[in-house]
């Protein structure tokens, strides 16, 4: 907004014309969420006490039980301060911004619908697995669908590593980018187990990818780089910012000792975003890398669960996810949690130097 109302006085005005970069932009982005979420998380994780957000810890697991009640939904929060920086700070006549928004908020409302059942109506089960998963299809189809109609962006698949082989997907390209967004939000989902486990490697991850969106959307660096030029896609850096900005806000909250929980609405949002941005820079395989710690705690629940039933009961870990089964070990959970932020950040730094392995 402060864009498309200040820039065009950049003729008359010339210090404005600084609304010009994306850079300059993205910055202010991941400023202003941050201070959102620091000023009004403190009066967010109070009004979800007071309607009785209160997280129900499951007996059969590690032993959480001292977090009971913490109050959960702080996704809301997530959600609020990144929509507000973006639509700040962006270009809002960008369609690239409004479908990653719409990405955002979609999974957020499905997520949304979960938490209210299980936390606030106090059903014990939530949305059903199939009505979950039925939603985040839908918004994943609507929005893919309307991005390949874009004449800027293209159907075709960049493999890492090989810059010459890029087989066009045509109309395939429809499900296979429903499952990486369907996918990262399960996963993300599934991470979400521990205090500041799934922010951090989120925050990593949505960093690692500004500098895609970057690249991609522009023409002279990504064809330097041989990478997918995707035309006008550089100004959802703005929206990664934010993304940063309002996770590290949120991480404030969610350290260990957590004061809030993201709930449902925060990991689906983050996840189906994160998925999103992959898709639109066109680097949804090496989201794989990118997000390697999602896959892991995701492969460890497959893996887990393939095994279990086909040896009629049998484990290869003590529990799923990973986590789970690292906290039963005995390691302290603020181990655990700075160990995967590690791992993320070598994941992301790995995912990096694949710009210049092609
Ligand atoms: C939801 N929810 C957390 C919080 C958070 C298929 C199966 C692997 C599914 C999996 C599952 O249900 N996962 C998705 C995980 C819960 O966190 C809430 O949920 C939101 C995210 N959706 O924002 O609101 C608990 O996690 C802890 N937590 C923190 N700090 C945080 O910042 O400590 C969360 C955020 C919170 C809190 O304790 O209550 C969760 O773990 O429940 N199911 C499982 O993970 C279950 N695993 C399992 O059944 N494994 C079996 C299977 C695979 C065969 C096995 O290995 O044998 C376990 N989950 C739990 N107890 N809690 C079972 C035991």
């Amino acid at each position: 907004m402060i864009y498309n109302l200040l820039y065009p006085l950049s003729t008359e005005i010339g210090v404005f014309n600084v609304f010009r970069y994306i850079t300059f932009r993205s910055v202010w982005a991941l400023l202003t969420a941050l201070l959102i979420s620091i000023v009004f998380g403190p009066a967010m994780i109070r009004w979800l006490r007071r309607i009785k957000c209160g997280q129900y810890i499951q007996e059969d697991g590690p032993a959480h039980q001292a977090k009971a009640g913490t109050p959960t939904m702080g996704g809301i929060m997530i959600i609020a301060s990144v929509t507000i920086s973006t639509l700040l700070w962006a270009d809002l006549s960008n369609p690239y911004v409004w479908l990653t928004m719409m990405v955002f908020v979609g999974f957020g409302a499905v997520g949304f619908a979960d938490d209210y059942l299980k936390v606030v109506k106090k059903r014990n089960m939530g949305l059903s697995a199939k009505a979950k998963f039925l939603g985040q299809c839908a918004v994943a189809a609507a929005a893919i669908a309307v991005l390949i109609q874009e004449p800027a962006y293209s159907t075709q698949l960049a493999v890492p590593f090989f810059k010459n082989f890029q087989p066009d997907l045509g109309w395939a390209y429809l499900p296979f980018a429903m499952i990486v967004l369907v996918g990262a939000s399960n996963a993300v989902n599934l991470t979400d187990g521990l205090d500041g486990l799934a922010i951090g490697p989120m925050v990593v991850a949505m960093a690692c990818f500004a500098i895609f969106i970057y690249v991609s959307g522009h023409a002279q660096i990504a064809t330097y780089l041989a990478v997918p030029n995707v035309q006008g896609i550089g100004e959802v850096t703005v929206f990664c910012g934010a993304m940063v900005g309002a996770g590290l806000g949120f991480l404030w909250f969610n350290a260990h000792p957590a004061q809030v929980f993201m709930g449902d609405v925060g990991s689906l949002s983050l996840g189906g975003a994160l998925g999103f941005v992959a898709v639109l820079a066109k680097q949804e395989l090496l989201l794989a890398i990118v997000g390697g710690v999602f896959v892991f705690e995701t492969l460890s629940v497959i893996l887990q669960v393939g095994y279990f039933k086909l040896t009629g009961g049998k484990r290869i870990f003590k529990m799923a996810p990973l986590h789970h089964h690292f906290e039963l070990k005995g390691i302290p959970e603020s181990k655990i949690i700075v160990r995967f932020w590690i791992l993320s950040i070598l994941m992301a730094l790995m995912a990096l130097s694949t710009l210049k392995l092609r």
